[in-house]
């Protein structure tokens, strides 16, 4: 690769957040420029004019998908073997991606006292998790050994926590609950939440 490519992300954001986990498993260096969503650098909507991240700039083109930066990043080196997934994992990430992250949206952002919203989107989202949490019966990751679906499903596991953490540690999805607290107390997750200031046109961003 001729030059070091460029990561334009958003520490909290966990589309982001799941780019990061596979460029840094992958171990390929790249150039971390953190960005402020209300105010997105011109250099970066000049890549990627829909102005989401992650967004990822190689010397061969962009990536503005945060799945596709995660395969990408795999494509160059896969040391943790995340590609040795059932195909069937890709299905269960679309159903993170889709119907749960739209759950996830409406529990986080519910119109305050509109009633049943917030409960019904909390019940729809918790159908996803206990799936998840049957499927971690007797094992550490989604599919026996860590794969691509861990990593690109947990971040919004991670923030359906969080939203209210009281009564989501209430439930009784004890393999889940295992799974999400050895991903936030692991090194992985911690090596990929650096705090960086936002980035300055003209600077060089963080080599990540
Ligand atoms: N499908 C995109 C979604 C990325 C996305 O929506 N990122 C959010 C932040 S978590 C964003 O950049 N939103 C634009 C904004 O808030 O202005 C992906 O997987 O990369």
């Amino acid at each position: 690769m001729p030059q070091t490519p460029i990561l334009w992300s958003f520490r909290r954001c966990p589309y982001a957040m799941r780019a990061r986990l596979a460029i840094k498993a992958s171990g390929v260096r790249v150039e971390l420029r953190e960005i402020l969503l209300r105010d997105k650098p011109a250099a970066m909507l000049e890549a990627s004019p829909k102005g989401t991240v992650p967004v990822l700039e190689t010397g061969a083109g962009v990536v503005d998908e945060s799945f596709d930066v995660m395969r990408w990043a795999l494509a160059q080196s896969d040391p943790q073997n995340w590609l040795e997934m059932p195909a069937a994992g890709f299905d269960l990430i679309a159903e993170a991606d889709g119907p749960f992250k739209s759950a996830l949206d409406r529990y986080k952002y519910h119109v305050r006292h509109v009633d049943g919203t917030r409960e019904a989107a909390q019940s729809e989202g918790a159908a996803l998790l206990w799936k998840l949490d049957r499927m971690l019966a007797g094992q550490d990751w989604l599919y026996g050994t860590q794969s691509l679906a861990d990593m690109a499903i947990l971040p919004f596991v991670r923030q359906f926590a969080n939203t209210d953490r009281t009564w989501f540690d209430a439930q009784n999805w004890e393999n889940l609950l295992r799974w999400l607290t050895g991903f936030t107390d692991s090194d992985a997750f911690a090596a990929v939440m650096g705090k960086y200031p936002p980035w300055q046109a003209g600077e060089d961003g963080v080599l990540f």
